[in-house]
């Protein structure tokens, strides 16, 4: 009973929020480089020339208009270029994820790092050299890593020159990038994902298009392309080393009907496949289901799809599910109740849930069922690799962090895990909450919204001294491991 022996227990990261040296050992641009901070209420925005020259900042959640230059304004605050210093601190970051007992890291690779521009010969040995490092650490402590291959950004080049993913060659690039850290990091990594929340792959901050709203058959041509990219790499991975395991990553935000009322339950029906369920089917089923084909027909898209791409989608099925749960969605046919925030979209208010300071619901139960539906549809092993509770720390004047409303949260979700194994039998594989150590948010590109267990001297405006401290959920993290899950005591 309980988690199984050898459950991965970690925590989870991403290059462009944690890792800074922006522009350290060869590293190039990339679109994350050239977003700002926001906040709850102001959303994240990109410096961008336009094609006639104007300098301007475009909100994030609106589109780069075609021929748009996205570039760094000396004098704007990008978070990344910072960010927690990864770069700097990853021998003090490791060993202090092995003092919590970490058997697992998630972190990525960013692309720029290794191949700065995206599209030349050689990579970098530089970044290379820094990542294999890492790597090595991680093993001294016996820390298996997790790596996602491409997390929210690409090469700025890439963008500029190709209009990002709406061009075809990205495959290639993106293979070679595979190719070339497949090899170099055969035998020092096992676990990886291709693309972070692939759902959210859809803009230009995380796959370098224009016009990513006003032009959806350009967009729908780009994701085809990152999803045909995700299937060869899987397969190149597997060629490679018959010992990888290569996921998948969705962000599965879970979705309720509002009610009983059929309307409200086909709404959610329809919501779930054209946000979730169409990538997951893809990725696992190795096709593009019939009611993707089906609106992409009433909608006038066509796919231009070469010879091959069908085969490589069947043949690039991933090996598991990784998959990130915050909170859950209430979809009501025609929208009326009040709103509520959540990870990258929000729904109608669920009278049931309470929510967190940004607005997103808090739903322990809904990870169990989340679990059951991926494991009943797809019956492939599952990661939940994010998960977490976004919050302001306090620091006492002793310096010690009291975040028990982490641990509540935490405690909560691991408990529902739990329930899924032991009752439902589901394969799971681990479990890597958010932002293990503190670090930039993905949505508001603000330091004060924390998940650490490890708390970082930074903030909003990058100013701090980047000291790492332990919170009181880091002890608590520890037991949770050393425990194997059994013990989740809040107490002293
Ligand atoms: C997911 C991303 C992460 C991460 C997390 C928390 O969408 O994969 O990169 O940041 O959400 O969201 P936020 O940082 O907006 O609080």
């Amino acid at each position: 009973m309980g988690f199984p022996k050898g459950f991965l227990w970690g925590g989870a990261t991403a290059a462009n929020q944690y890792e800074g040296g922006y522009l350290d050992g060869g590293k190039g641009l990339a679109t994350a480089d050239v977003i700002t901070g926001g906040d709850l209420h102001t959303p994240r925005r990109i410096s961008v020339e336009l094609a006639d020259g104007t300098k301007t900042m475009i909100p994030r959640n609106q589109e780069v208009p075609a021929g748009a230059k996205a570039y760094v304004d000396d004098n704007i605050y990008y978070p990344s270029h910072v960010a927690t210093d990864f770069y700097h601190h990853w021998k003090e970051d490791i060993a202090l994820f092995a003092e919590m007992g970490f058997k697992c890291f998630r972190m990525s690779i960013n692309w720029s790092r290794i191949y700065p521009m995206g599209d030349e010969e050689t990579p970098n040995e530089e970044g290379l050299k820094f990542y294999e490092d890492v790597f090595k650490e991680l093993h001294k402590y016996g820390i298996e890593p997790v790596v996602t291959m491409n997390h929210f950004d690409i090469p700025l080049h890439l963008a500029e020159k190709y209009d990002g993913w709406a061009d075809r060659k990205m495959i290639d690039f993106f293979l070679k990038f595979s190719e070339t850290i497949f090899t170099r990091y055969k035998g020092l990594v096992k676990y990886w994902m291709t693309f972070n929340e692939i759902n959210f792959c859809k803009d230009f901050s995380n796959i370098g298009i224009t016009e990513a709203q006003s032009n959806p058959q350009k967009q729908a041509q780009a994701i085809h392309h990152v999803l045909v990219a995700s299937a060869k790499a899987v397969q190149l991975g597997h060629k490679i080393d018959p010992e990888n395991k290569i996921g998948m990553m969705i962000a599965y935000i879970l979705t309720y009907a509002y009610s009983c009322n059929p309307a409200d339950v086909q709404a959610e029906i329809d919501f779930a496949r054209g946000f979730k369920m169409f990538w997951v089917d893809v990725q696992c089923r190795g096709y593009y289901p019939s009611y993707k084909v089906k609106e992409y027909e009433r909608n006038g898209i066509t796919i231009h799809k070469e010879p091959g791409d069908d085969e490589d989608l069947k043949n690039g099925t991933v090996d598991y599910i990784g998959f990130s749960y915050y909170n859950s969605l209430v979809v009501q046919a025609n929208p009326e109740g009040e709103k509520t925030g959540g990870n990258q979209m929000g729904g109608v208010k669920n009278p049931y849930l309470n929510e967190s300071e940004w607005g997103w619901p808090i739903d322990p139960m809904g990870l169990r069922i989340a679990l059951n539906q991926l494991w009943d549809r797809y019956q492939k092993p599952l990661m939940v690799v994010e998960n977490g509770l976004g919050a302001k720390d306090t620091v006492e004047a002793d310096g010690s962090i009291n975040d028990d409303y982490r641990i509540d949260y935490l405690a909560k979700h691991i408990a529902e895990m739990k329930k899924a194994i032991d009752i439902d039998g589901v394969e799971l594989w681990g479990y890597t909450p958010w932002g293990c150590i503190d670090l930039v948010s993905a949505g508001t590109g603000e330091m004060r919204k924390r998940y650490g267990f490890i708390y970082v001297d930074m903030d909003d405006e990058g100013k701090g001294t980047l000291a790492r401290s332990r919170k009181k959920s880091f002890y608590w993290y520890k037991k949770v491991i050393e425990s194997n899950g059994e013990d989740l005591s809040t107490d002293e």
